[in-house]
């Protein structure tokens, strides 16, 4: 059975409304990256291969933020999985709007994201059943099964692994369809950069498994090449071209607003402190420098998506974090940046936050290209506070940002 004859089930149960309860969910992060969509489908995908139960993969964003995603609309699309067979966070609430009882599988977090989910469970509609993550444990959920939280380079590798050894009999791995070989390959060629970046012990095991699948699949293999747009026997070749096709994609922000940008890899979270002020906070991971931010969006465009985007997720504070390659040198690079209405109540410690974030990032105001930035900053409509650094502290990415800034927000 081919992932997209699995959606077709579902959906058509879910239509004639014969699906049994509780309902059950498996979802990512709400970054809804690769990582996350395709460790939530092929989730619900061997679940079904092992007993028939239908769980659904539901993608922690809204519907109209999915076009974002390139690299995954695309991927999919070549195995004919297109965006009305999924599910987003407005299905999830049309989906549940019977009262029934509701059980959630997280992949890719270990701890809800997301206020309706909270909702759900202080209501008690709601319980967490599983968890496969390779973010830091969050300590929740501890009764869940299976509860398999470690650091690992892709957490679809978690997940393949996991679900490898609940079958007794592999031969359902060497179906002549199994799309679902490919799609964790190209999740774990992106999160470890073709297997060169962050591999950790799951994903070797994870990835000589695929290679044993897909060298006996024919099919799979004319599938990666035709991606790839190239024909050749080596796996090696075959594997570097199928990644560069799909980081293509995921760096295609041809026609993009601003706006469009700080959504396209986002999360947000909402910090408590200790004398019990909350504090909104959206992360944008961004795929270019300040600088090229600058030279592509206007002034004018930037300061009104700040405002817009604060208004519309109710934002204290916007944290951006770029990471990019400088051409000249062929350099990996990160920066970080923040903005804030000076009209804030928590203004006095949002504006020490690099001050704060400084030694653990490594922060300093060396930002490339940058030098003149000073009056860009000051000619920013009023009330908006924004402040760029360049971070040296080039292993942190979001994951270990997160933490930081929580730190910070949670202790002042
Ligand atoms: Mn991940």
């Amino acid at each position: 059975m081919s992932l997209r004859s699995y959606l077709v089930t579902l959906k058509k149960q879910l239509e004639s409304n014969s699906i049994k309860t509780p309902l059950r969910f498996v979802t990512g992060n709400q970054s809804a990256d690769l990582d996350s969509v395709i460790s939530a489908i092929t989730f619900a995908y061997f679940n079904y291969k092992r007993d028939e139960s239908l769980l659904i993969p539901l993608i922690n964003i809204s519907r109209n933020d999915f076009k974002l995603r390139r690299d995954i609309v695309t991927l999919l699309n070549s195995y004919s999985i297109t965006e009305d067979s999924l599910y987003f966070i407005e299905d999830f609430k049309r989906i549940t709007a019977s009262d029934a009882p509701i059980e959630l599988t997280l992949v890719d977090h270990c701890n809800v994201q997301g206020d309706i989910f909270t909702e759900y469970i202080s209501e008690g509609k709601l319980e967490v059943v599983g968890i496969i993550d390779h973010h830091q444990d969050e300590s929740v959920f501890l009764n869940a099964n299976p509860r398999i939280i470690h650091s690992n380079g892709s957490c679809s590798s978690l997940v393949f692994n996991y679900w490898y050894d609940q079958f007794s009999n592999k031969d359902i791995f060497y179906e002549k369809n199994n799309e679902v070989v490919p799609l964790l390959l190209g999740s774990l060629l992106i999160d470890t950069s073709n297997m060169t970046q962050k591999v950790e012990g799951g994903d070797v095991i994870a990835f000589s498994e695929y290679q044993n699948i897909l060298q006996k699949n024919e099919n799979l293999l004319k599938g990666l090449n035709e991606y790839a747009c190239q024909s050749t026997d080596n796996i090696e070749k075959l594997l570097k071209g199928y990644y560069k096709q799909i980081k293509k994609a995921k760096k295609d922000m041809k026609g993009f607003s601003f706006y469009d940008i700080l959504k396209k890899d986002y999360k947000q979270f909402k910090f408590i402190s200790k004398s019990d002020v909350s504090t909104t906070v959206g992360f944008s991971s961004i795929g270019k420098s300040f600088y090229w931010l600058f030279s592509n969006y206007s002034k004018e465009e930037i300061s009104e998506t700040f405002n817009k985007i604060m208004k519309d997720l109710n934002l204290d504070l916007l944290v951006m974090t770029p990471s990019y390659t400088r051409q000249e040198n062929d350099q990996y690079a990160r920066e970080f940046g923040y903005t804030f209405n000076s009209k804030n109540s928590r203004k006095e410690i949002l504006l020490q936050l690099a001050e704060l974030a400084k030694d653990e990032l490594k922060l300093n105001s060396d930002t490339y290209k940058l030098e003149n930035f000073d009056n860009y900053l000051a000619n920013l409509a009023n009330n908006q506070e924004f402040k760029v650094y360049n971070q040296n502290n080039l292993a942190a990415s979001r994951k270990q940002i997160v933490p930081v800034v929580k730190n910070i927000l949670e202790n002042n």
